[in-house]
């Protein structure tokens, strides 16, 4: 017999083997997961996943050496992650939770951004005084960007026009232009910044001067520090609520977390962690913050409402995790709308469309779910950023890898997935795995 035009049950069988998933959970597979936070452990080589909700690690990853700053995509299904010491960006799956590529950039780098349609991240390397552009669908670094000495801190505005770099070494922020890829401004802000952080709509940038216990507000319309406010000891991450009223930066020597008010720049509040944080995130609602600890190995987490602890969570040594490190992924990260669900008509639409070469409207016309949350440029770069080689030849092709995609989300009977294919030796058994171990066990429920 063969098992994969056999019944149901049968078919289960093979993708409960293949994807170790229980067939009875398939209906959970839209649900959304909890945030999570991908920690990098400067000391260990390695990012250790943390569940915000419940405190529980459950994920460790291998990366390049030293990793210090982090980024998740917009729609979640990817992080990026800076190898200090290894000159490379990690690019890790957060559904399958695998490492995926290593892309060399320039020496040292620090911290990282991706910008709003995921289709670039940012990376600034400390010891080339550089910004590197990395297309995050080539998995290659673009080019390099001359800015100030030893940058440190990166964040892209939500227009994605301006990314805004801190200068460590030369106590200055530089603008630089992401259309012509040009440093076209230099604010003087106090001293070694490290920490970037953009407000949600665009208009100001805040960052951590870790040299002088102060935080600097710049208006981005003029570029101009519009505000200093005092804060702890070495600040060192910034993060911004997401309806853009708190700023919260996480104080290295102090081992306290700042909360600012946005409205008038004044520390409202300021909350003991009882250790020392270097990376703060938070959750998109913003009711929890997450800081890594980076001399006790540990992450806190914070109620941000009660601006109260609420646990700590063992992870490798030395955490630094600069950056926005908190991520949504989806169940599958083929969701390519990002609508919680797996569908050939519009997912499996846009693989192929993708593959063939359409881009911006042609791309997305009729082929997006209803609830799909994202941008036509957004789902551009989360199908840029998919590995959609399923029969392994190394190139990814409309009629061969698109068309067997296309056949999984449509459920046809799985003998009929490879034909047509130009891999002769790839099977549908291969096609299963590869579903499962690239993009999540619960894309492909039987
Ligand atoms: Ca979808
Ligand atoms: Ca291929």
């Amino acid at each position: 017999m063969n098992i994969f035009s056999s019944p149901h049950a049968a078919r289960c069988a093979i993708w409960r083997a293949a994807a170790a998933l229980a067939c009875a959970s398939a209906a959970a597979a839209s649900t959304h997961a909890a945030p999570f936070a991908y920690i990098g452990n400067h000391g260990a080589n390695t990012v250790t996943v943390v569940d915000v909700v419940n405190g529980s690690a459950t994920a460790t990853i291998v990366t390049g050496a030293a990793p210090y700053g982090v980024a998740t995509s917009p729609n979640g299904a990817f992080v990026y992650v800076t190898d200090h010491r290894g000159n490379t960006v990690s690019v890790i799956n957060a559904v399958t939770n695998r490492l995926v590529a290593t892309i060399p950039i320039g020496a040292q780098p620090t911290g990282v951004a991706v910008n709003a349609t995921g289709s670039r991240a940012y990376a600034a390397n400390f010891g080339a005084n550089t910004l590197s552009v990395i297309d995050t669908a080539a998995k290659a670094q673009l080019s390099a960007i001359s800015v100030g000495a030893q940058p440190t801190g990166v964040a892209i505005t939500p227009s994605d026009l301006f990314a805004y770099v801190s200068n460590s070494a030369a106590r200055s922020v530089s603008v630089v232009d992401l259309t012509t890829n040009a440093t076209t401004g230099t604010i003087s802000v106090e001293n070694n910044p490290l920490g970037v952080a953009i407000s949600p709509s665009g208009a100001r940038a805040y960052v951590a001067n870790s040299g002088s216990a102060s935080l600097s507000v710049i208006d981005t319309a003029g570029n101009s520090v519009v505000a200093t406010v005092r804060v702890g000891g070495f600040p060192s991450g910034v993060a911004v609520s997401p309806d853009g009223s708190k700023v919260f930066v996480s104080n290295l020597f102090d081992k306290t977390v700042s909360v600012v008010r946005a409205s008038d720049n004044v520390v409202t509040n300021t909350i003991a962690i009882g250790n020392t944080p270097v990376g703060i995130a938070v959750t998109r609602t913003g009711a929890q913050a997450v800081v890594a600890n980076i001399e006790g190995d540990n992450v806190t987490r914070i109620d941000t409402l009660a601006s109260s602890t609420v646990g700590s969570t063992a992870v490798g040594n030395a955490p630094a995790s600069l950056g926005n490190f908190v991520a949504y992924p989806p169940f599958c990260s083929l969701d390519a709308d990002g609508d919680g669900a797996l569908s050939a008509a519009t997912d499996g639409l846009l693989v192929v469309r993708y593959l063939l070469g359409f881009r911006g409207a042609p791309l997305v016309s009729n082929a997006v779910g209803l609830t799909a949350p994202f941008t036509a440029a957004q789902i551009e770069g989360n199908l840029g950023a998919l590995n959609m080689d399923i029969d392994a030849d190394s190139v990814m092709r409309a009629p061969t890898d698109g068309l067997m995609l296309l056949r999984a989300m449509l459920r046809l009977p799985t003998s009929t997935w490879a034909n047509g294919v130009s891999n002769g030796a790839f099977s549908t058994a291969q096609a299963l795995s590869w579903i499962a171990a690239e993009h999540g066990a619960n894309c492909l429920p039987p």
